[in-house]
């Protein structure tokens, strides 16, 4: 059964990041980069992550669509094999991002994980945004999974992927139940005692026969 863990690898520490993640991606289907991570270290740490497992840039890219294909060509010349956007920006900002590589996995955020984090989300629009642009899927929150729930419904067949399981009291049973694809941990995997204990143990609570 291959793992259904995102690592959210949001470690400032480059060399420490490094470790965790040579530790932590035989657990793991991805690892997600942030900005704390790339502030500290440099672009180039995509590249570095990227030789041991695929990584996503959640950029959370969100502007014009020429500044959204810059970022993207940064991005994807790095090594990554996808990237997060926001959606509210509009179609034409996406597309800009699958026109620099339609191989690319777009990942599109539909609402977000922290409390009143849908206060600005318009669940129905940007999943239809979702579909209408060709994404790979979408980032729903795993604190609320009515709102997994109803993703679902609205993608038909795109991937879900689920941050907020651990640290942010989301669990991973409830997560899959509501349909996510992918659970996304950071904090309750970087930070604990045993990182890979941690990944492997995730990852067979967010168990999906293949
Ligand atoms: P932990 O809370 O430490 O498990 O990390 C969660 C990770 O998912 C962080 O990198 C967040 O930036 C990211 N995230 C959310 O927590 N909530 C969201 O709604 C969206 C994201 C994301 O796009 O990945």
């Amino acid at each position: 059964m291959a793992s259904r863990v995102v690592l959210a690898l949001d470690e400032t520490d480059p060399a420490r990041a490094l470790d965790v993640a040579r530790e932590v991606a035989p657990f793991v289907a991805k690892i997600k980069i942030n900005y704390p991570l790339v502030l500290t270290a440099g672009i180039n740490i995509v590249t570095e992550i990227s030789k041991l497992c695929p990584v996503i840039c959640d950029f959370k890219v969100a502007d014009i669509p020429n500044t959204n294909r810059l970022i993207s060509e940064a991005v994807f010349n790095a090594g990554a094999s996808g990237i997060i956007a926001h959606a509210f920006p509009g179609s034409e900002s996406l597309k800009a991002i699958k026109d620099v590589d339609n191989s690319k996995d777009l990942y599109v955020v539909i609402t977000m994980s922290h409390p009143k984090g849908g206060e600005f989300f318009d669940i129905e629009r940007f999943c239809s945004i979702a579909l209408e642009i060709g994404a790979t899927g979408v980032v729903a929150p795993a604190t609320r999974p009515e709102d997994i729930a109803k993703v679902r419904e609205l993608v038909g067949n795109l991937e879900i992927i689920s941050p907020g399981v651990g640290a942010q009291g989301g669990n991973s049973q409830e997560t899959l139940r509501a349909g996510a694809d992918f659970i996304i941990v950071g904090r309750g995997i970087y930070l604990s005692d045993n990182p890979s204990e941690a990944a492997e143990k995730y990852s067979l609570e967010f168990g999906i026969d293949d």
